[in-house]
């Protein structure tokens, strides 16, 4: 639908799921919410820009490593295959793959719409022959790829490291998932970051200019815009922490004052005391030689890798059994 100066304003309905995840997240101790509702229209505008920072460094170097080894992946993976991407957002480094291996479609998947439509559009006028069939939804929940590539090999891009965003054992489960849904003879290109020394990972994800903290606050802006909510912005503020143990950098909305507030949506009242936490992202770091045996978990073979070890990322090809 194409939305006129005159045609109605659509009314904005609140997400079932969103709403869910909040409360509990909300109700529980310690207070945690999933990161994936990071990624309304703001945020997702947001993550973009962490993606240009200095300090964040995932982005740029997995697209030099898709730049640096097309061929290899052309080799690796052949031509022809639906390839179907696992949280496309602006699908900036997907040029890249897309020109090395001369796919027969591709699929982006976001939980975005505005940001994948948008994004979709200007990936298909660059690749004007290629069909782009983008799918909104959340890749964690049931999903169904377009009737237009069944029968076509498929190649999951996982790539950002997004797989660091889940538990481990979440993790596994849903490459099973990924597994499951791309099919027989289905490979997955899959991007992680690896743990590395844990300055450069705070500074990561606690820039100098302040991003990644508007990023992380913006989730209480949402709240408060969809549902209802009335969080004093003012009295939380962004703390990234590295803990050891999980191997993983931890992100954290922290209250600067007692404080206590609504969520109209679902008559919810939040009390929080200075100082605690809203626990909102956790990013995992793995040792390259960790993939081998999460992929056999989840029913696939690691055939190939590529690392870059300057900051450390590995892009790993791997292959349903
Ligand atoms: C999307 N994901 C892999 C990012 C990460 O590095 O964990 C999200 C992010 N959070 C803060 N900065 C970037």
């Amino acid at each position: 639908m194409l939305l006129t100066e005159d045609a109605p304003l659509p009314v904005r309905t609140v997400d079932p799921a969103f709403r869910r995840d909040i409360v509990e997240g909300l109700s529980r101790m310690p207070k945690a919410t999933p990161p994936i509702w990071f990624y309304d229209r703001r945020g997702s505008e947001l993550f973009e820009e962490i993606t240009d920072l200095p300090e964040y460094y995932p982005t740029r170097t997995e697209t030099a490593l898709l730049e640096q080894h097309g061929p290899d992946f052309a080799q690796a993976v052949g031509s022809g295959r639906a390839v179907v991407e696992f949280g496309a957002g602006s699908a900036r480094k997907t040029p890249r793959l897309l020109r090395a291996i001369n796919p027969a479609a591709y699929v982006p998947i976001d939980i975005s719409g505005e940001f994948l439509h948008a994004s979709s559009a200007e990936l298909a006028s660059a690749f004007p022959g290629l069909p782009v069939l983008p799918v909104v939804g959340d890749f964690n929940g049931v999903l169904d790829l377009p009737a237009a590539i069944s029968g076509l090999p498929r190649l999951g891009f996982f790539p950002g490291s997004t797989i660091g965003n889940m538990e481990p054992e979440a993790a596994v489960d849903l490459l099973r998932a990924m597994h499951r849904l791309l099919g027989d003879g289905a490979m997955l290109l899959i991007g992680m970051d690896r743990i590395k020394d844990s300055n450069r990972l705070i500074a990561a994800y606690d820039d100098a200019k302040g991003v990644t903290a508007a990023f992380n606050l913006n989730l209480i802006a949402r709240i408060n815009r969809e549902l209802g909510g009335d969080f004093p912005l003012d009295a939380f503020e962004h703390v990234a922490r590295f803990n050891p143990d999980a191997r993983s950098v931890e992100m954290h909305l922290r209250a600067t004052r007692d404080v206590t507030a609504h969520i109209a949506a679902s008559k919810l009242t939040v009390s929080l005391k200075a100082g605690e936490t809203i626990w909102t992202e956790s990013s995992h770091k793995y040792r390259a030689d960790e993939m081998p045996a999460i992929a056999d978990d989840a029913g696939f073979v690691c055939s190939h890798q590529w690392l870059e070890n300057e900051w450390g990322f590995a892009e790993s090809l791997l292959v349903a059994r």
